[in-house]
């Protein structure tokens, strides 16, 4: 049926010990020369390779050419007949990479030509058995012209270089360490670097590079910087080593995703690297210190350890995810890295989980392994990681972590296997947590109370329950859940008695195991107030009434300061979505907010964030049908309500902040631009004057972006001119650009849409970049919900219409833009037939296994 399943894995039939390659780079005519060691491993098998659209050129076998009927290649798979024992086969080929717009394999892009194999796109170079537990040591070879491509870079150690003739020249990597060709990778082109050496806990001499086209490698300092904390850090923190003598990125305009972890040759989307003050917003900065940690820490956790197959990727890309969060709590503030990966998580996560796409954190089956590199995957997998430490704790944590490199360092691994280092570290059964794999959606968690006024009692029942997902119907299984909770008594202190119950208790921990537990204080004497899932310890859904007086409360009395923003959002939630709530919940909400504006004591950044009020996703989370006019509506008339509330603190918070903001990275200044520019946000409501003064006198891009912004969206006077001069000044500059194409694309109005269309109708439309599809289309169909849900049906059309026209340009793409169509079903009546119609107007118009897969998905 089109599906590879989980359930059917086999070991490969040929293991491929070595692989050695050699390159005649040239944009147009790229010829390949492999010579791949081969093994059997199960006697008998045939033996096939996959390569992709390829030219053969020739084919040898033990250095004797092979005869046509030796062999067939149906532009998918080699198989070569008669083989039985080792051998040495050799193909050359031909590839096109200038024609190459799927940006998988060997492409182009401006001056460079680089690759792209995650997952299944080293086929496309090469054949090879390509999955990722066929694992060679490479020798790789780079022949080109010297003055169109002076840098020629590969995986592993340089070994090296000479002059041809013909002004070509010639470069030679080895790469000592077994590695699957996904995470193969070359560059080549007029590249420039930043560069430093250090000298890693085990004493290697490391040299690390970050390389770009020769204009932008002054931009590349920050990144060379993050390099170097994620490489200490992963010493200190998991005690893991770098392996090779170098370590290189490179910055690429074109690339589909965010970036990519190559063994010692890390290919990167140009945003996250390149970055100064005046280009780049204090968000892009720690964005690109995290994606450059991410890709960083995969070499252990996805290259040394690598997947067994693809069924797995949470595994490496949950854990690393993980990892990558500690990395920024640890260096920053632990509270507001939790802050954005909860509003990440809930906001889109939870939106995936509860509707047609829906999956496993382990799926069981795919038809296209590149719709799966989702939220689920990534941010649920990290997660499920944080779950198992709280359920087994910091130090068995660690100590399975130790377990886990050690036991697979240099193998092909299982979620299993990663589970049972953590059981043999911890002594636990993890039989339990392993469900939390293999069941799909979020699961909700109903809690009630109840206060006997005779005897003074007081208890809390908790409900689990878990949500049928496609092909998962359920009844499913209850998951064991760390959950955090407290009690307040009427003054605010917490009650230290530990419940009767019989789930297991650690101190504010309780592990439910049981689709239900109930957790008794016989006697108490009075009725406390609950609080649960500090630190969002559980991902799930949870569900207890407050009252607006209660979250207020609560917001006041809780410590930490991921709750006090936790519980402000779900009042605002009230806020905006409630019936009876809604006037309450304004008003406790402008108490609050009050209080935080005045409290100079506060950290900024943290204020800004309890400012910024539940997103769209969010509120369309916590309603059962979604109307996307009334809820963006809604949230509108609360911010200009509080605004007006709060003019006088905004105001003066504002002014206050000044001198703090001025410019530099560190945290006190960034904090600063984090609260001017939530309170220049509010006060845009009723004046945008101070923007406009922002925008003239500024000199970081944080402050002239955020005053650009509600010039347009408040479509204030200075909006045209400030947009034409902000525009000319970044002329040059793409990553720039589609910033500002970005806030064109996301005013929040149903006319957004004539903008839109201006812009894929202009010379700034780049259908073929996928920074820019994702500026102007990602940003209308996953930033913009009244022009995209235009009631017109207008916007739906605009997004399927593009989604076919780039589907034959790059699927990945394609398919994640239509990924924005996941919600259609809740939406309200009217909207639901108008996605529905153009969904159903793809169904011919789609040629990608990508586009194909997530279409039928949608639609079933
Ligand atoms: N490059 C992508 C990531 O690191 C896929 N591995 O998440
Ligand atoms: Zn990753």
């Amino acid at each position: 049926d089109g599906h590879v399943y989980l359930a059917d894995y086999q070991p490969p039939a040929w293991r491929i010990p070595h692989a050695d390659l050699r390159f005649d780079l040239d944009p147009d005519a790229t010829e390949v020369e492999a010579r791949l060691r081969l093994e059997p491993a199960r006697p008998g098998e045939p033996l096939l390779l996959d390569g992709e659209d390829l030219e053969l050129l020739a084919i040898e076998l033990d250095g004797q050419p092979l005869p046509p009927e030796r062999y067939d290649y149906d532009g998918q798979r080699l198989c070569v007949h008669g083989v039985a024992a080792a051998c040495e086969l050799r193909t050359r080929v031909r590839i096109r990479p200038a024609a190459n717009t799927r940006l998988e394999g060997l492409y182009r892009s401006g001056s460079l030509l680089l690759t792209q194999c995650e997952s299944e796109g080293f086929r496309r170079i090469t054949f090879l058995a390509d999955r990722p537990d066929v694992m060679p040591t490479w020798r790789i070879t780079l022949r080109a012209e010297r003055r169109a491509y002076p840098v020629l870079l590969a995986n592993g150690n340089p070994v090296g270089s000479r002059e041809l003739e013909g002004g070509r020249h010639e470069a030679v990597w080895e790469n000592p360490h077994p590695t699957p060709g996904y995470l193969f990778a070359i560059a080549a082109g007029p590249l420039a670097r930043v560069s430093t050496t250090l000298t890693t806990a085990e004493g290697r001499r490391v040299e690390l590079n970050v390389w770009a086209e020769a204009g932008d490698v002054e931009r590349c300092r920050y990144a060379l910087g993050a390099v170097e904390r994620a490489l200490r850090w992963d010493e200190q923190r998991f005690g893991r080593c770098y392996d090779l003598d170098v370590f290189n990125i490179v910055a690429a305009q074109d690339f589909t995703m965010g970036a990519m972890e190559n063994k010692g040759l890390n290919i990167f989307n140009a945003r996250y690297i390149l970055a100064d003050e005046a280009t780049a917003t204090d968000t892009d900065f720690l964005a690109i210190e995290s994606v450059v940690a991410h890709e960083y820490l995969h070499n252990w956790s996805g290259n040394r350890v690598t997947l067994r197959d693809w069924f797995q990727l949470s595994l490496k890309e949950g854990l690393t995810v993980y990892r990558d969060s500690e990395f920024s709590a640890d260096l920053h503030s632990r509270a507001l890295k939790r802050i954005e990966v909860v509003r990440l998580l809930r906001g889109r996560q939870f939106a995936e989980d509860a509707g047609p796409l829906a999956h496993p954190v382990r799926p069981q089956r795919y038809r296209e392994i590149s719709n799966f590199y989702t939220l689920t995957v990534y941010e649920k997998g990290a997660e499920l990681i944080r779950v198992l430490q709280a359920l087994v704790g910091d130090e068995a944590f660690q100590a399975g972590m130790a377990r886990y490199f050690a036991d697979n360092d240099g193998r092909a691994a299982t979620l299993e296997d990663f589970l049972a280092a953590h059981a043999a570290a911890s002594g636990r059964d993890l039989s339990d947590f392993a469900r939390w794999y293999a069941q799909a959606g979020t699961p909700e968690l109903r809690i009630s109370a109840s206060f006997d006024e005779a005897s003074g009692d007081y208890a809390l029942e908790i409900i689990q329950s878990q949500p049928a997902t496609p092909g998962q119907p359920g009844p499913k299984a209850p998951l064991p859940i760390p959950l955090r909770f407290a009690l307040y008594g009427p003054a605010g202190q917490r009650v230290g008695a530990a419940p009767q119950t019989d789930a297991p208790v650690r101190g504010d921990l309780l592990e439910l195991r049981e689709a239900r537990h109930v957790l008794r204080w016989p006697g108490l004497g009075f009725q406390p107030l609950p609080a649960f899932n500090q630190g969002f310890s559980a991902p799930v859904r949870l569900r207890f009434d407050y009252t607006p007086a209660q979250l207020a409360t609560l917001a006041r009395w809780e410590a930490d300061p991921f709750s006090r923003w936790d519980l402000l959002q779900q009042l605002a939630v009230q806020a905006i979505t409630g019936t009876d709530a809604r006037v309450a919940a304004t008003e406790a909400l402008r108490e609050v907010l009050a209080g935080l504006l005045a409290d100079d004591g506060a950290d900024p950044a943290f204020v800004a964030e309890c400012l910024a009020l539940p997103d769209f996703d969010t509120l369309a989370e916590a309603v059962p049908v979604v109307d996307p006019q009334a809820l963006a509506g809604a949230r509108e008339s609360l911010l200009a309500t509080l605004a007006a509330a709060l003019e006088q603190p905004l105001r003066q918070r504002y002014a206050a902040l000044a001198a703090a903001a001025g410019g530099g990275l560190q945290a006190s200044a960034m904090a600063a631009r984090a609260l001017r520019n939530a309170c220049l946000d509010w006060l845009g409501h009723l004046d945008t004057v101070p923007a406009q003064t922002q925008f003239d006198a500024t000199a970081t891009m944080t402050e002239r972006l955020a005053a650009l912004r509600v010039l347009l969206h408040r479509q204030a006077p200075g909006a045209e001119a400030a947009l034409a001069a902000f525009r000319e000044r970044f002329a040059g500059d793409p990553l720039v650009t589609d910033k500002w194409i970005g806030l064109v694309a996301t005013r929040p109005a149903a006319d957004a849409l004539a903008d839109v269309q201006w812009l894929l109708a202009s010379p700034w439309w780049k259908p073929a970049n996928p920074n820019r599809v994702r500026a102007v289309l990602g940003n209308l169909s996953r930033g913009n919900p009244l022009a995209f849900h235009r009631l017109d049906g207008a916007g739906h059309r605009l997004i399927a219409d593009q989604v076919a026209a780039i589907d034959p340009i790059n699927p990945q793409v394609a398919a994640r833009l239509l990924g924005a169509f996941e919600g259609w079903r809740r939406l309200r009546s009217g909207l639901r037939e108008s996605a529905e119609a153009a969904l159903a107007s793809l169904q011919d118009r789609l040629a990608s296994a990508d586009g194909r897969d997530l279409l039928d998905r949608l639609r079933a």
